[in-house]
């Protein structure tokens, strides 16, 4: 059965203007940022974004037949990786960052219920740079209806269980954006004991 509604919390302006400003521009220089591909219907396609993997020893992650290779937390996104966990009164051990060029740059309807996700876990998004929306529909379609939060520059989403289970999200193309928009998704990876 679908839920009404996905299980979120939006706190808009999380991170002052400034200290957003800084991550931002540190954010786009520091990190290993890779153009992947991906396989759909048999077909090598670019991904319309490029991504980074980074993530505590062990903490793998594999989606679109893509195995990650875990980069190391830089200093800044550890300290944002701390603070992201303060507000969710969460640990994350890994994190996707995504970096959307400009508004060409987008991201298909998904769900992140990987077998290696947590589901009992938030997942944390912090949002930096261009305003974009993220689209939520109900993965049994038309049971509820689509919902759209427009996340801008500083704002934390919260996408609590059970949304994984039960709605799909993506993120449109939005042309009239000229300028970058990074996400930072932080996760947790089930790590045997
Ligand atoms: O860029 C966003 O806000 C969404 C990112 C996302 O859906 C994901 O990393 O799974």
């Amino acid at each position: 059965m679908t839920a009404a509604a996905p299980c979120l919390r939006h706190w808009r302006g999380w991170v002052g203007a400034a200290e957003a400003d800084g991550w931002l521009r540190t954010l786009l220089a520091e990190v290993p940022w890779k153009q992947e591909s991906i396989t759909v219907y048999g077909r090598r396609h670019a991904m319309p974004r490029l991504t980074c993997w980074m993530a505590d020893p062990g903490c793998g992650y594999r989606y679109s037949g893509l195995e990650n290779a875990i980069e190391p937390w830089t200093p800044l996104v550890a300290t944002i990786r701390r603070r992201v966990g303060e507000a969710a009164t969460r640990e994350f051990n890994s994190l996707l960052l995504n970096l959307y060029r400009d508004g060409r740059d987008a991201m298909g309807w998904h769900a992140d219920d990987e077998a290696e996700l947590d589901p009992h876990a938030p997942i944390a998004s912090l949002s930096l740079g261009a305003s974009r929306t993220l689209r939520f529909r109900p993965r049994q379609r038309g049971t509820a209806p689509t919902v759209a939060v427009e996340l801008g520059h500083g704002d934390l989403l919260l996408m609590d269980p059970p949304t994984q289970g039960h709605w799909q999200h993506g993120l449109p193309r939005r042309l009239k954006v000229m300028v970058p928009r990074l996400n930072l998704t932080f996760r947790v990876v089930r790590v045997p004991p």
